[in-house]
C-alpha cells in the first residue's frame, strides 16, 4: 500500500475551502500578537517524531491481545506503514527499532526502503526484559542490575550487538530501559543492584562509537512492583553523569506516579543539559502508553512550554529524540498514531505561542493571574490551522486522519495482509 503525492495534492485542493478562511483569521490573530506565523509554521513543518517498531501492531496486556486486522507481519512491511503516516503527515520521518523483534535481515534493503518512504533511523532500543528463545542466560532475576555476573554480561552483549546494528543502519543512539527490580522487600540489596547497574552502562558507553548518545530511560514501576533500579530521573541523571558526556536521561511521560510534576523535571534536565530523549503517550495510572493528549492535554502543553523554553534556552542539550511510546489494545494502530502525532504538534504550536516576554514581566510583578491567563491564553488558542498549513506547505494532507479513511487505507492493508496476522511487539 502506497499513497501517491499527486493523490494527496488532489484531495487537498478539494478539502481546503474552510482551511485558507480559518488560516487567515487565526495568522491576523497571531500578527497582532506581535507573532511570525511563518516561523512557527516552518517549526511544527520540520518536528519530526520517531514511530518505535512495536507500536505498529495492536498492543496486548498481561491479559491478552486481541490483533487489528492487516497488522504489519514484517519488518518491511512495518516500515510501509510508517511510510503510510509519514507521507500524510510529513511528521513521521524516523523510525525507532527494537531489537531482537526486528532485526533486519538485509540491512542494505531495509535501508533503502526507509530512504524510499523518506524515513531514518532514530535510537535504537535494546531489550532485556525478556528472555528470547535458546538463550544461554536468563534476565529473569535482571539484566544489567543482576547479582549473577554471567547474566550481566549477557545483557551487555545483547546491547553492543544493538550499537552494531543500529550502527549498519546510520543510527546515533542507544536507547536503554530497563525492566530490573524487585517483586519483593529484601529480593535484592538495593546498594549492589545500583553498583552494577552503573558498572554495567559504563562498560556499554566505553564501547559506543564517537557520535552516539545514551539514553538512560527511567519507571517507577512495573514489570516489578515493589522497587525499579532505575526508578526516577535522579537515578537516571546520576547514571548519565557517571557515565559521561554522551550519556543523557530520557523522559517518558507514562513512568511516573500519578501527580508528577513533569514539567518541572524537563526544565531541571535541560537546564542541566541532561536531556537526550522523550517518549509520548499519556496515561491515568502509570504506564497506560495511551494515545498522546487523550487525557490530559493541558499537562501535555506545560511540559511542551519548558521544552520549547530549553530548546530557545538551553543550547546545552542536544537535539531531542522524540519518539511515540503508545500501544494500542482497541484502535486501529495507525488512525491511533495520527492522532498522537496531532496531539504532539497542537501542544508544540501552542507552546510556540507563549508570550515568553510578557510572562517573565508578569512573574516579576508577582501578578499571578497574569501568569495565568498568559499560560492559558496560548493553550485556549485553536492551533489546527496551524498543523493544517505545515502539512500543506510539506506535501502531506490536510487532513490526514480523514484522508486514510477515504483512501480506504486499513481495507488495502487486510486485502494485502490478511485480518489474522500479527506484529512482534508486546
Ligand atoms: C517500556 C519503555 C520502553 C519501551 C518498552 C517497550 O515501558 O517505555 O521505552 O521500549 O516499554
Ligand atoms: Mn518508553
Ligand atoms: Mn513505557
Amino acid at each position: 500500500m502506497k499513497i501517491d503525492k499527486d493523490r494527496i495534492e488532489e484531495y487537498n485542493k478539494k478539502n481546503s475551502k474552510g482551511h485558507i478562511e480559518n488560516l487567515a483569521f487565526l495568522s491576523n490573530t497571531l500578527t497582532n500578537r506581535g507573532l511570525d506565523v511563518d516561523d512557527i509554521i516552518n517549526k511544527v513543518a520540520d518536528f519530526q517524531v520517531a514511530i518505535p517498531s512495536w507500536a505498529l501492531g495492536a498492543g496486548g496486556t498481561r491479559f491478552g491481545r486481541f490483533s487489528y486486522g492487516g497488522e504489519p507481519a514484517t519488518l518491511e512491511q512495518k516500515l510501509n506503514d510508517i511510510g503510510v503516516l509519514n507521507i500524510l503527515t510529513k511528521s513521521a520521518g524516523a523510525v525507532s527499532l527494537h531489537i531482537p523483534w526486528d532485526i533486519p535481515k538485509d540491512v542494505k534493503a531495509i535501508k533503502e526502503l526507509a530512504k524510499s518512504h523518506g524515513v531514518s533511523f532514530d535510537a535504537m532500543n535494546s531489550n532485556t526484559f525478556q528472555d528470547q528463545p535458546n538463550m544461554k542466560e536468563t534476565y529473569k532475576f535482571g539484566s544489567l542490575s543482576s547479582i549473577n555476573k554471567a547474566s550481566r554480561e549477557y545483557a551487555i552483549q545483547h546491547n553492543l550487538e544493538v550499537i552494531k546494528i543500529g550502527k549498519e543502519l546510520g543510527s546515533k543512539s542507544l536507547t536503554v530501559w530497563l525492566a530490573d527490580g524487585a517483586n519483593f522487600p529484601g529480593q535484592n540489596n538495593f546498594q549492589s543492584v545500583l553498583k552494577n547497574t552503573e558498572n554495567s552502562l559504563n562498560t556499554i558507553y566505553n564501547e559506543l562509537p564517537d557520535n552516539w548518545r545514551l539514553f538512560i530511560e527511567y519507571k517507577p514501576f512495573e514489570p516489578n512492583f515493589y522497587s525499579t533500579v532505575i526508578q526516577d530521573w535522579g537515578t537516571s541523571l546520576m547514571l548519565a553523569n557517571s557515565c559521561g558526556e554522551r550519556a543523557y536521561t530520557l523522559v517518558d511521560l507514562g513512568h511516573h506516579l500519578p501527580n508528577t510534576n513533569i514539567e518541572q523535571i524537563v526544565a531541571t534536565l535541560m537546564l542541566k543539559g541532561k536531556l537526550g530523549g522523550f517518549h509520548f503517550n499519556d496515561s491515568k495510572y502509570g504506564d497506560d502508553d495511551i494515545t498522546v493528549g487523550s487525557i490530559k492535554p493541558y499537562a501535555l502543553f506545560l511540559i511542551f512550554n519548558e521544552l520549547v523554553y530549553g530548546m530557545e534556552n538551553n543550547p546545552q542539550n542536544p537535539d531531542l529524540a522524540w519518539m511515540i511510546d503508545a500501544s494500542h489494545n482497541i484502535k486501529d494502530p495507525l488512525e491511533d498514531l495520527m492522532q498522537s502525532i496531532e496531539a504532539i504538534l497542537i501542544a508544540y504550536s501552542q507552546a510556540l505561542l507563549v508570550d515568553q516576554k510578557a510572562l517573565k514581566i508578569a512573574q516579576q510583578e508577582k501578578d499571578v493571574v497574569k501568569c495565568q491567563e498568559i499560560m492559558q491564553d496560548a493553550y485556549r488558542t485553536d492551533v489546527r490551522p496551524i498543523l493544517k498549513a505545515a502539512r500543506k506547505k510539506s506535501g502531506g494532507a490536510i487532513n490526514p486522519l480523514q484522508a486514510y479513511r477515504d483512501f480506504g487505507v486499513r481495507n488495502s492493508l487486510i486485502e494485502e495482509r490478511g485480518s489474522k496476522t500479527m506484529a512482534t511487539g508486546l
